[in-house]
């Protein structure tokens, strides 16, 4: 499970979010947050790394490469019209988590070519949580990605939630990123992580 913040969807600051996935289970979160200055985005983040840090999470900046670097987080997640995975590795160097996010057969095959540790692929479903989402990829394609991605980690995204988690792993996903599902409920972060990680567990468990 790849939970990921959002200011706009929760009243609870960057830390504050940080702090219940990390009570919940999360191990790596992403940082995501589209409007914010660079400057507050910086501070906020500094802030939730330091809640990652002690909780034993990685950090995970979406699209600011710069920010990142800066604030020697683990990694970044990158869009299509962001720094290039190539650059951002130039940046960040070979420790660095680098994830970067398709939404088509044609670029996932384009993806598997560069320096980056997961694919992210989406959105699988409807969501309103992106601005001008990408359209609506369903679980046959992303099957099909899989194929393609091979041994690098496949993130799916995009309308994911407790209903069909398990269907997103069964199509072949290796971890599945939310945002609404683990926000909607600004008191229930922790129960909601607890509850879609046991569900992929439960998936685990089934195909062993
Ligand atoms: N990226 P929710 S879909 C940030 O398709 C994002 O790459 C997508 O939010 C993609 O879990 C998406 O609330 C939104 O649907 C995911």
């Amino acid at each position: 499970i790849y939970p990921i913040t959002d200011t706009s969807l929760s009243t609870l600051s960057l830390p504050e979010q940080v702090a219940e996935m990390a009570a919940g289970g999360a191990v790596l979160i992403q940082l995501r947050e589209k409007h914010a200055s660079a400057r507050q985005f910086f501070d906020s983040a500094r802030k939730a790394l330091h809640v990652a840090q002690a909780n034993g999470v990685r950090l995970i900046i979406n699209d600011r490469s710069d920010i990142a670097m800066a604030l020697n987080a683990d990694g970044v997640h990158l869009g299509q019209h962001d720094l290039s995975p190539v650059h951002a590795r130039r940046l960040l160097g070979e420790q660095a988590i680098i994830g970067y996010s398709t939404h088509s057969l044609s670029q996932a095959m384009e993806a598997v070519k560069l320096p980056i540790d997961y694919l992210a692929f989406g959105p699988i479903f409807p969501t309103s949580t992106k601005e001008d989402p990408d359209p609506v990829v369903g679980l046959k394609v992303l099957a099909d990605v899989k194929e393609i991605a091979g041994t690098l980690p496949l993130i799916a995204i995009g309308g994911i939630d407790e209903t069909n988690l398990a269907a997103v792993l069964a199509a072949g996903a290796d971890s599945a990123a939310m945002i609404r599902t683990i926000l909607a409920d600004r008191d229930g972060i922790e129960q909601k992580m607890r509850s879609l990680l046991s569900i992929a567990a439960g998936h685990q468990v089934g195909n062993v």
